[in-house]
């Protein structure tokens, strides 16, 4: 059904139907585009707003990228129709929209490409998408080849929507001097001034063909005709029949006429897709890309952008497909995510910090600019704003106008992993002005937003953390809007954030004075506690803590409650930022983590799902039950409680509490590696995905809803894959940095007795062999024969190679 290649850097998905929405994705800093293996496209370019060139058939809300995203015979696509001259036999790659049955078929996603090859009765079509690496533009290679033994001819017809642009005004005509159809539009508006916000917006959508077409048709309805898509009437003429749009539905599509092809012979066309502002700029990008010179360049540069992202972890474990997934997908997951923030202009804080928390892996230096940009529009209170602007000009849009608490909660925990891979505490040094021309540096502003988490403006006379419209949880968004309700888990998190803080003010010496300010740490470590101390007084339910308190003082995420009754975040949190402070209150919650939360595709967010609305919990109780944030399998939640389970775990000592340390790591494991499509074929059916990426979410409701469960969301946008690359580096391998150097404390599952690690870091390479022993009662690490005095690895020099044997008990 599908499987990586022999060097594991593509994965390959041999059947259209059996998991019709599996897709993969490219990017750059200007454009997206998820393709799914029928050949269906959502792509989207900045300007620097997120805007589209190939559009539905009617006028698409702008909003967020969809989970479970629906396509239908008009959905945009990217599509070559074949016809045999002969017999009229038709069929189109990559299989949508004739969805002819296939002789032989390959979907094949790779790092900085996508391919499909669609055979049918001795036509075989190959085609392959690359995008530049600045640009925005498609690149098409379409090769037709005859693998029939016997002389052929066909028709081969490119079509490419261009879809509904505008009821302002759109058409599209064939340009012989571009050498392509091109689309023209205004884009809707009706403010005055929008006229001038829009005059450079790229209305233009080309579709270039390298060879001209014998034909062509540039008005959607002509191709189509009483045909439909499956069929379209213009294809079965001779000849496409020349139209023009005027004010019609633009649409792409070229014919090349009754190519002869010899047995083994085949032809290669070229296309170019995308938006342009005006006709030279489309001329400019023709000659720019449209050859084979310029097609190989590009792919051959856009290859090396993506090799920056390949991240800082291989390894080899007796899981092959999960090694594949880390070493191949996720830090270009990571990647994507630092990268480009998802297209938009103005992340939310806590998306933008987590994302970055990402790249600290990958690219340091911009998960640096990031603490400082973000922390260069903190307000003036010290709290955080809800999202963080990237434009000059850009607007806090849609979400971000709804008041969330949790922002400043991010800043320490993104700081904490940026410290221990880089060791640059220099950047606490740096001053850092603001809108209000204040001028703090970075050390001060975390602290300024750790002293908001601390105020009143925060929390209430309990001492409990004010949800507002929402904390982590976007939909969340009625529990405290008449600002009284609480958040369980913000305030747990807080005591996180504070203590996190509190270590690196423990460490942490200014630049006038030569020993830490311990009278700081001893600030925020109270605080902490009295963070944590609240938690326990007021969310503490007897098993676990409780979700939050409403506006109208009814404590939810509890025992009594039928819907909603145990939630992940609370758990996670509390076992990270040390609320839960008895051994008897982790295992209890853990416990009915356990009990209550886990299914076979991983642990849902909370159960049970609401099927009603609670008007004093929000709209996510209005979510269907199991999909998104209403008790799906949503990883980001899920990967929060696996790395505190890391965290605990690496606390745990070897010596006293050998099998509790042991069920800890293995309970973590077994979580992390649910989160994997896959490698059962029964697995891949299901989640309908290919391991090339981390989804948003599965679906849960395993209990009461098994023939969805854990479906995908197919949506790689997502906070979870920064603490996936976390989990696998720093738990799970237990490499992870200090001020001073390495340290190693691996957490391999009891079924593993051996892996081999290669690990940047700081500038330096690290090979580095785990192997189980019952010889030892504690992790020890040789290095040139020598057995190091701790299990550390100080004196790096960057540059260098160091080879470790580690043994682990
Ligand atoms: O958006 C994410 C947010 O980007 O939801 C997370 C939140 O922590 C992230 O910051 C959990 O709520 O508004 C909605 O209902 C959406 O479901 C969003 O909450 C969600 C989408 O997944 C965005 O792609």
């Amino acid at each position: 059904l599908l499987g990586p290649t022999a060097d594991g850097s593509r994965y390959e998905l041999y059947s259209p139907t059996a998991l019709p929405k599996a897709g993969g994705f490219l990017w750059n800093q200007r454009m997206m585009i998820q393709m799914t293996c029928r050949g269906y496209a959502v792509s989207q370019f900045m300007q620097p707003e997120p805007a589209k060139y190939a559009h539905a058939p009617n006028l698409e809300a702008k909003t967020f990228m969809q989970p479970e995203q629906a396509y239908y015979a008009h959905h945009p696509g990217r599509f070559v129709y074949v016809k045999d001259e002969e017999n009229g036999d038709l069929f189109s790659a990559p299989y949508e929209p004739v969805r002819a049955p296939l002789d032989d078929y390959v979907f094949s996603v790779g790092k900085a490409d996508l391919c499909w090859k669609a055979e049918y009765r001795g036509i075989r079509v190959e085609m392959t998408l690359v995008i530049p690496m600045h640009d925005v533009a498609e690149l098409w290679s379409v090769r037709v080849i005859n693998t029939s033994g016997r002389p052929r001819k066909v028709s081969v017809y490119p079509y490419f929507t261009i879809g509904y642009m505008s009821w302002m005004n759109q058409g599209a005509v064939y340009r012989e001097d571009l050498g392509g159809i091109v689309g023209t539009s205004i884009t809707p508006y009706q403010k005055a001034p929008d006229y001038f916000k829009n005059r450079l917006l790229k209305d233009k959508t080309y579709f270039l063909c390298e060879t001209p077409p014998d034909a062509w048709e540039a008005m959607q309805e002509a191709f189509e005709g009483e045909g439909g898509l499956h069929s379209p009437s213009a294809i079965r003429e001779p000849a496409l029949g020349k139209s023009d749009a005027l004010y019609e539905t633009p649409a792409a599509a070229v014919q090349y006429r009754g190519v002869e092809l010899a047995p083994d012979e085949q032809r290669a066309y070229r296309f170019l897709f995308g938006p342009a502002l005006d006709d030279a700029e489309i001329r400019a990008t023709r000659s720019k890309y449209l050859s084979a010179a310029g097609f190989a360049r590009t792919a051959a540069d856009y290859a090396a952008y993506i090799e920056q992202g390949a991240g800082c972890l291989r390894v080899a474990t007796p899981d092959a497909a999960l090694d594949n997934l880390v070493n191949h997908w996720l830090p270009r997951q990571g990647y994507y995510h630092g990268d480009v923030n998802r297209l938009t202009t103005d992340p939310q804080t806590r998306n933008y910090m987590q994302d970055n928390m990402g790249m600290a892996y990958i690219k340091p230096a911009v998960a640096r600019q990031a603490f400082v940009t973000a922390l260069s529009q903190q307000e003036k209170s010290g709290a955080m704003p809800d999202g963080i602007i990237l434009v000059e000009g850009a607007e806090l849009k849609y979400i971000n106008q709804v008041p969330h608490t949790d922002h400043c909660v991010w800043l320490p925990v993104a700081l904490e992993i940026y410290l221990s891979e880089t060791g640059d505490w220099a950047l606490l040094d740096e001053p850092i002005r603001d809108g209000h021309g204040e001028t703090y540096t970075a050390f001060e502003r975390f602290s300024r937003a750790m002293d908001w988490l601390l105020s009143d403006a925060a929390r209430d006379g309990r001492g409990l953390h004010y949800i507002a419209q929402g904390d982590w949880c976007d939909p969340m968004n009625m529990a405290g809007w008449k600002g009284k309700g609480v958040s369980g888990w913000l305030t747990v998190a807080t005591g996180y954030a504070l203590n996190l803080w509190a270590d690196v003010c423990a460490q942490h010496r200014g630049a006038s004075s030569s020993s830490p300010d311990l009278e700081l740490e001893k600030r925020y470590r109270d605080g902490a506690a009295d963070v944590n101390r609240a938690a326990n007084a007021h969310f503490w339910d007897g098993a676990w803590f409780a979700r939050g308190i409403t506006d109208d003082g009814v404590t939810f995420g509890v025992q009594d409650d039928g819907e909603g009754r145990l939630w992940l975040n609370p758990q996670a949190w509390a076992l990270l930022g040390g609320a839960a402070a008895t051994a008897e209150q982790r295992r209890s919650m853990m416990e009915q983590v356990e009990r209550q939360l886990a299914t076979p595709y991983g642990l849902v967010m909370f159960a049970p799902p609401f099927t009603a609305m609670r008007e004093d919990v929000g709209r996510v109780t209005q979510k269907y039950p199991g999909q998104g944030e209403n008790g799906s399998v949503y990883n980001h939640a899920a990967v929060f409680y696996i790395y505190s389970l890391y965290a605990l775990g690496e606390r745990t000592a070897t010596t006293s509490d050998k099998k509790e340390k042991q069920e800890i790591a293995d309970r973590a494991y077994r979580h992390l590696r649910q989160m994997i499509p896959g490698p059962d074929e029964a697995d891949y059916r299901q989640r309908g995905q290919l391991p090339v990426y981390i989804p948003n979410y599965y679906r849960g409701g395993w209990r009461e809803r098994p023939r969805t469960a854990g479906r995908s969301s197919q949506l790689f946008n997502t906070g979870t894959v920064s603490w996936v690359y976390r989990c696998f580096i720093e738990g799970l391998c237990g490499l992870r940095g200090d001020p001073e150097g390495l340290r190693v404390r691996p957490q391999l599952p009891s079924h593993w007795d051996h892996i081999t690690v290669e690990r940047k870091f700081r500038g330096a390479v690290f090979h580095v062999d785990i192997r189980r022993s019952a010889d030892v009662e504690e992790v020890t690490v040789e290095h040139e024969g020598r057995v190091l005095p701790e299990a550390r690895f100080t004196g790096i020099e960057a540059g260098k190679t160091y080879q470790l044997t580690v043994t682990v008990p």
